[in-house]
């Protein structure tokens, strides 16, 4: 059986390797006999390359991701697929079929949705020989009504999968282009991992999305199996950084504190940043972890108005604690990276720019300014369903307002975002490092990448 993954990125060419596929191609390889391979348009957009692949090749199984905001993208590769050979099974997922099945099954290409975590699923379907029907996580069409099999538990033990197919994946390209601790050194030579999957928080803008791919407890990689990871991709590629793409990497800080020990005592020698959360950062913690190598933290800040962080986020973290995290870390001299949300539902251009003013002022190293965007199925989204455009293609918060916000045209507040990248990037105390970043010559390749989310 001839199986394929297709990662319709077109958009925006990044550093961070499509994991997900990649951990589904090594659990088939490793548990079945199925022939895999990994399609991922990320660094070859040009119109020909996917009608090529499915020209010269016959698959079986089509598997192909998808968040919101690729949706299309992924539709037309499933179109380009069954034109080829109508047989093939095409299956979508990852997020965006998984909160909204039915809406993904009105394209008449698509066969079957996995609803959430698609390794366990996938082999099933494999190993059922593309028979769908008992098939825990699968949605599927039959004589044109959808049938919806019962969900699948998330699995249980994270060490139980392999480690993510790399070897599938265009690897030195994705080495060349990570760009997460650029400002730790633009030559460090990197990529991403993840070592849970969950979060227990419950933010408007994100939940319940992610519960419904990954359940409700989150499950973490025990800090021996994140070693080896490690190790391997030093071996394999000469790695000498990484970042913990987790969304909560420290919520349990006696494992975090089992990892950074790991990694002390077997010299892995790697610098590493990872996501933090404001109200969980202890000076303890993050200097235990600085010993291990870190030395860039990415804050989810969002705004500098109390009241959106609260009434319209839920994010449950205070600017008190945003800024004692910022103080820590440059005490520690880590660099940081702030996120913040622009126009959220009933935020005003005062508040907008009270967190342009904030993040300017603040002492961190990096921001990054998107627009706030209640993707479906967000509790934001439910809440403010009437004021959202139901177009998918502009459902891409580095880019396109989709909330209409009556005293906010999308125009300004485009206008208020790129006006924040300026002031932070090009103020006194940061427009030595933003020239120092931009005339290296790898950090210009980089920055470009960058720049095209302005
Ligand atoms: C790292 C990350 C990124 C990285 C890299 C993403 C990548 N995959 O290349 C970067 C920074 C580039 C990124 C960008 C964006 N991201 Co992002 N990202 C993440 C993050 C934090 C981790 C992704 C990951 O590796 N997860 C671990 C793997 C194992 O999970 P997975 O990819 O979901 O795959 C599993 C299942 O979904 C499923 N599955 C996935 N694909 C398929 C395909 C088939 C056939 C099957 C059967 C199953 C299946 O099985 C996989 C294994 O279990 C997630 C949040 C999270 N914790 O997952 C957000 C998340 C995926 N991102 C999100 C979004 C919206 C974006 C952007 C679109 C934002 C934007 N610009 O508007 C951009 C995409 C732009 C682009 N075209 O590249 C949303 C998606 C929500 C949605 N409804 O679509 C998430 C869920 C965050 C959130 N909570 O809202 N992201
Ligand atoms: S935004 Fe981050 S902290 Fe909030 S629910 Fe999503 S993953 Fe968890």
């Amino acid at each position: 059986m001839k199986v394929v993954l297709v990662f319709p990125r077109y958009k925006y060419p990044s550093g961070d390797p499509p994991l997900g596929i990649a951990y589904i191609a090594a659990y088939l390889r490793e548990y079945s006999n199925c022939e895999v391979e990994i399609v991922d348009t990320t660094f070859n957009t040009s119109p020909g390359y996917i009608s090529s692949i499915f020209k010269h090749n016959d698959y079986d199984i089509v598997g192909i991701s998808a968040m919101t905001p690729m949706i299309n993208d992924a539709l037309k590769v499933a179109e380009i697929a069954k034109t080829k050979n109508p047989d093939s099974l095409i299956i979508m997922g990852g997020p965006h079929p998984t909160v909204l099945p039915e809406e993904t099954f009105k394209d008449k290409n698509i066969d079957a949705v996995c609803i959430g975590e698609g390794e366990a699923t996938f082999l099933e379907v494999v190993q059922n020989n593309g028979n769908l029907e008992d098939v825990k996580g699968i949605w599927f069409k039959k004589n044109g009504r959808i049938l919806k099999n019962s969900r699948r538990n998330p699995i249980g033990n994270l060490d139980e999968l392999p480690f993510p197919a790399w070897d599938l994946l265009p690897m030195d390209k994705y080495l060349k282009n990570w760009y997460q601790l650029d400002s730790v050194d633009t030559n460090l030579v990197g990529t991403s991992i993840i070592a849970s999957r969950g979060c227990p928080y419950v933010c408007t803008y994100c939940q319940p999305t992610l519960r419904t791919i990954f359940g409700t407890k989150i499950r973490k990689r025990s800090s021996d199996n994140i070693l080896q990871e490690l190790t391997r991709l030093r071996e394999k590629y000469n790695i000498n950084a990484f970042m913990f793409q987790d969304d909560t990497f420290i919520i349990d800080e006696k494992w975090v504190r089992d990892i950074c020990a790991n990694i002390i005592n077997a010299g892995l020698d790697l610098k590493w940043g990872c996501n933090v959360r404001a109200n969980l950062v202890t000076k303890s913690l993050l200097t235990k972890m600085k010993s291990a190598g870190l030395r860039k933290i990415f804050v989810g800040i969002e705004s500098a108005s109390q009241r959106i962080l609260d009434d319209i986020y839920n994010k449950k973290i205070t600017l008190e604690q945003v800024k004692k995290t910022v103080i820590i870390a440059k005490n520690l001299n880590l660099k940081v990276q702030g996120y913040f949300m622009l126009g959220a539902p009933t935020e005003s251009v005062a508040e907008i720019k009270k967190t342009i003013k904030f993040a300017k002022n603040l002492d961190i190293d990096e921001a990054t300014f998107s627009i706030t965007t209640p993707l479906p199925n967000t509790d934001l989204y439910k809440k403010f369903n009437e004021l959202i455009t139901k177009d998918f293609d502009e459902f891409d918060y580095y880019r396109n307002p989709v909330l209409n916000l009556n005293d906010l045209s999308p125009k300004k507040l485009s206008f208020l975002k790129k006006k924040g990248y300026l002031e932070f990037y090009l103020s006194p105390k940061r427009i030595t490092s933003t020239l120092k970043m931009l005339f290296t010559l790898s950090g210009f390749q980089k920055s470009m990448n960058k720049l095209k989310r302005l």
